[in-house]
C-alpha cells in the first residue's frame, strides 16, 4: 500500500519525462537512434508500467509475469529506460550511455537474451506483435495443462503504424481474433509519422474497424492523458477479447521543434533542441541524473509486484504440478526427448520400409507425441501435404486449449513468428510446417528464430523437383543453399525413415538453434540398414558406403543419396571404388572439427548430388569436382521425368565419374 502511495506522490509527467529524457540523452550520445517514439509513448508505458503490469524487476524470468513486447523496436530506448527505473539489475546507468555501442546490453534494437527484460527481439517491424500472438498462445495452453492458478498473465505489445503497416500483423491479428487469446493487449502507437512523413502519405487504413473485422475489442484514448489511459487499459484487461487501444500521441512530445514530425523520428535532437526540451518540460537536471525522488519512485514500482510473486511462488511450490513444470523450465524433461526414441531406432532398422520423409517424420512425431505433450505442432493449412498431425495430437480450439496442434491457416510468416512466440514464453516445443519452397513466405521469422538462437523446428516438405506436377513455383531451387546461408540456423535433409529419426533427434537437441527438416514427397529406400547407436545424421556427414582405397567420393543429400547408393554399386561392377557419403546437414558439418572433416574430404575427387543449386556445396568442392542438381527453375511433370529432363540420375553420376577420373589419368 505505502509503495503504491509513493507512486501517487510522484507526478506521473515527471515519471514520464524521465523516461523523455533518457531516450533523448542517450540518442543524443549515441549519435544515432530514434528518440521520438519514446517520447511519444512515455504515458502510455508510465501507465502500463506503474498501474498494471505484473512484474517484479528482482526475478525478470518469473514464469508467470506479464509480457511486455516492444514490436516497435526502433523505440528502444523506451524499454531501456524502463528497464533501468524499474530497477533491473541487469541494467545500469553505463549501459544507458553505452546505447548502441560495442558489446553494450543497449544494442540499437532490443535483443533477447543481451538484457534480462528484453523478452524477444524486436526491429525488424510487425514481428513483435505476432511473437506476443505466440506468447499469448503459450500462456492459454499452460494454463490449460497446469491451472489458472499458476499461469495467468497478460501479454502487452506497443506497435506504431510500422508494424500494423506490415502484412504479418494482418496474418496475426486475424490468428489472434480467431483464438479469442483474450489476455493480448496491443497499445497502438497512432502518431500518424512514420519515416516518410505524414502515414496519409501511404495509407487510409481503419484500425478500429479492421481489428474489430476479426473479432477483437477496439478501444480509443488520449495517449498523453493518464487517466484515459488507464481507463481504457482497465477496460482491455476485463474483456474476453484481445484488445487493441489506439492511444493518439504525438511523435517526440515535448520538443518545441519536432513534436509531431517525423523528423523527431530516426535522429538525435540535436544540442539546441534539447536545450529547449528540457525547458518545455521542466527538466532541469543533467543528462543521466534522474533525481532521487523520481528514480527511488520508479524503483520502488519495479518491487511492487514481488509480494504478489513470492506469493505465487509459494502456490507453485506447493503445487502437485511443482515437479513436472521445474523440470520443464530447467529443461530437464525436454532436453531427454530424442534419447527416448532408442527403441523406436532399432525397430526401423528392423523392418526397412521404402517411404517418403514426409512420412518418415509423421511417424517420428507419433512417437514423440506419445512421450510428450510439451511438443506444440501445427502446419499453415498443409496438414496432410506436411505430415505434421500425429495420433495423439488433438486441435487447439478458441474454446479448449488442452490440444497440441494448431490450425494456423495460410500464414506462414505468421506461423514462424508465433512459433518464436512459443518457443520464447517457456515449457514448450514449436514445431511447423509448409513447402519448402514458402520459406521465402517465412524467412524473416526464421532469421529471428536464428538470431535469438531458439529451438524452432520448421517441418517444410515437398523439397525439391521431386515433388513433380505442381511445376516451378512449388519447387524450391534456390532454397536449401539460402538457408544454409543463415547463422546458426540447421537445415536437415534426411535420405531415410533412420536420417529422418536422428534429424528430428538432433533438432531436438539443439537447444539454442532452430532446425529445418527439409522432407521429400516421393517414396525413398531406405538406406541406413544395420541398427548403429551413434546418430550418425547429427555429424552433419557420415561415410555410409566405404570401399577400400577409393577413388572417387560421392556425396549427397535426401533423396539424391539413393542416387549416390546405387552408382556406387555399378561402379563395383566396373571396378571403380566409390565411396558414399551421406550429407544430412552442411551446416553441421561444417562446425565439425579438422580432423573429422579431413577424414571425409581427403584428397580423393568428389561428386555432389542434390536437387537444388550449387552454391552452399562450394565449400566442399574443388575446381575438380562436380556438382550434378540444379541451375535454372523446375517444371511441371512427374518427378522421374523432371530428373531425367535436370539429368540427375545415374546415368549422369556415372559419365561425370568416368570424366574425372580419365582427366587425372591423362
Ligand atoms: C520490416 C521493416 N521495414 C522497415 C523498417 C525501417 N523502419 C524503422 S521504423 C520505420 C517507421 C515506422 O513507423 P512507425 O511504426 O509509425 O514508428 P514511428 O515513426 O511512429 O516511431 C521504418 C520504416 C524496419 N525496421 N522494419
Ligand atoms: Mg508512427
Amino acid at each position: 500500500m505505502k509503495l503504491n502511495n509513493q507512486i501517487e506522490d510522484i507526478n506521473h509527467r515527471e515519471l514520464s519525462n524521465a523516461i523523455r529524457m533518457l531516450s533523448v540523452d542517450a540518442v543524443e550520445k549515441a549519435n544515432s537512434g530514434h528518440p521520438g517514439m519514446p517520447m511519444g509513448m512515455a504515458d502510455v508505458a508510465t501507465v502500463l508500467y506503474t498501474k498494471f503490469l505484473k512484474f517484479d524487476s528482482s526475478s525478470p524470468r518469473w514464469i508467470n509475469r506479464d509480457r511486455f513486447i516492444l514490436s516497435a523496436g526502433h523505440g528502444s530506448m523506451l524499454i531501456y529506460s524502463l528497464l533501468y527505473l524499474n530497477g533491473y539489475e541487469d541494467i545500469s546507468i553505463e549501459d544507458i550511455k553505452n546505447f548502441r555501442s560495442l558489446h553494450s546490453k543497449t544494442a540499437g534494437h532490443p535483443e533477447y537474451g543481451e538484457l534480462k527484460g528484453v523478452e524477444t527481439t524486436t526491429g525488424p517491424l510487425g514481428q513483435g506483435i505476432a511473437n506476443a500472438v505466440g506468447i499469448a498462445l503459450s500462456e492459454k495452453i499452460m494454463a490449460s495443462k497446469y491451472g489458472e492458478d499458476l499461469f495467468n498473465h497478460k501479454t502487452f505489445v506497443i506497435a506504431g503504424d510500422g508494424c500494423l503497416m506490415e502484412g504479418i500483423s494482418q496474418e496475426a491479428i486475424s490468428f489472434a481474433g480467431h483464438l479469442g487469446l483474450g489476455k493480448l493487449i496491443v497499445l497502438f502507437d497512432n502518431n500518424g509519422i512514420s519515416i516518410d512523413g505524414p502515414t496519409s502519405l501511404s495509407t487510409s487504413d481503419d484500425q478500429l474497424l479492421r481489428f474489430k473485422a476479426s473479432n477483437w475489442h477496439t478501444l480509443e484514448c488520449d495517449g498523453h492523458h493518464p487517466l484515459e489511459i488507464e481507463k481504457s487499459i482497465n477496460k482491455a484487461v476485463t474483456d474476453p477479447r484481445p484488445s487493441l487501444i489506439a492511444c493518439k500521441t504525438k511523435i517526440g512530445f515535448g520538443s518545441p521543434n519536432k513534436e509531431g514530425k517525423s523528423s523527431s523520428h530516426g535522429s538525435p535532437m540535436g544540442k539546441e533542441e534539447i536545450q529547449l526540451i528540457r525547458k518545455k518540460l521542466n527538466w532541469g537536471f543533467e543528462p543521466f541524473n534522474i533525481p532521487k525522488n523520481i528514480l527511488d519512485s520508479w524503483n520502488n514500482n519495479g518491487l511492487k509486484g514481488k509480494a504478489e510473486r513470492v506469493k505465487w511462488e509459494k502456490l507453485y511450490s506447493d503445487s502437485k504440478h511443482y515437479t513436472e513444470i521445474n523440470n520443464i523450465v530447467l529443461g530437464k524433461s525436454l532436453d531427454n526427448l530424442e534419447n527416448d526414441l532408442e527403441n523406436y531406432k532399432v525397430s526401423l532398422v528392423n523392418d526397412p520400409n521404402t517411404l517418403a520423409t514426409r512420412k518418415s517424420s509423421e511417424n517420428v512425431l507419433n512417437e514423440l507425441t506419445k512421450i510428450s505433450s510439451h511438443l506444440i505442432g501445427g502446419s499453415a493449412d498443409l496438414t496432410g501435404s506436411n505430415n505434421t498431425l500425429a495420433k495423439n495430437q488433438k486441435a487447439i480450439t478458441a474454446n479448449n486449449f488442452s490440444g497440441s496442434y494448431i490450425y494456423y491457416g495460410i500464414r506462414e510468416h505468421a506461423m514462424a513468428a508465433i512459433m518464436n512466440g512459443i518457443a520464447l514464453h517457456c515449457g514448450l516445443i514449436p514445431y511447423g510446417g509448409t513447402f519448402l519452397v514458402f520459406t521465402d513466405y517465412c524467412r524473416p521469422a526464421i532469421r529471428l528464430s536464428a538470431l535469438m538462437g531458439l529451438r524452432v523446428i520448421y517441418v517444410m516438405t515437398h523439397d525439391s523437383i521431386g515433388l513433380g506436377e505442381d511445376g516451378p513455383t512449388h519447387q524450391p531451387i534456390e532454397h536449401l543453399s539460402a538457408l544454409r546461408a543463415i547463422p546458426n540456423l540447421e537445415v536437415w535433409r534426411p535420405a531415410d525413415s533412420v536420417e529422418t529419426l536422428e534429424a528430428w533427434q538432433s533438432a531436438l537437441a539443439s537447444k539454442n538453434t532452430p532446425s529445418i527438416i527439409a522432407l521429400s514427397r516421393q517414396n525413398l529406400k531406405p538406406v541406413r540398414l544395420k541398427y548403429v547407436k551413434q546418430n550418425l545424421a547429427s555429424f552433419g556427414a557420415y561415410i555410409l558406403i566405404e570401399k577400400k582405397d577409393p577413388e572417387i567420393c560421392l556425396l549427397a543429400s535426401g533423396s539424391e543419396l539413393e542416387i549416390a547408393v546405387n552408382v556406387s554399386e555399378k561402379l563395383e561392377l566396373e571396378g571403380i571404388k566409390a565411396r558414399v557419403i551421406s550429407v544430412p546437414c552442411l551446416d553441421r558439418f561444417y562446425m565439425q572439427d579438422e580432423n573429422y572433416k579431413s577424414q571425409i574430404m581427403n584428397s580423393i575427387p568428389k561428386i555432389a548430388i542434390e536437387a537444388g543449386v550449387r552454391q552452399s556445396w562450394d565449400f566442399m568442392l574443388s575446381e575438380k569436382d562436380i556438382f550434378i542438381g540444379m541451375s535454372s527453375f523446375g517444371a511441371s511433370a512427374p518427378a522421374k521425368d523432371l530428373y531425367k529432363h535436370f539429368s540427375i540420375t545415374e546415368e549422369k553420376v556415372i559419365s561425370s565419374v568416368k570424366l574425372i577420373l580419365n582427366r587425372r589419368n591423362l
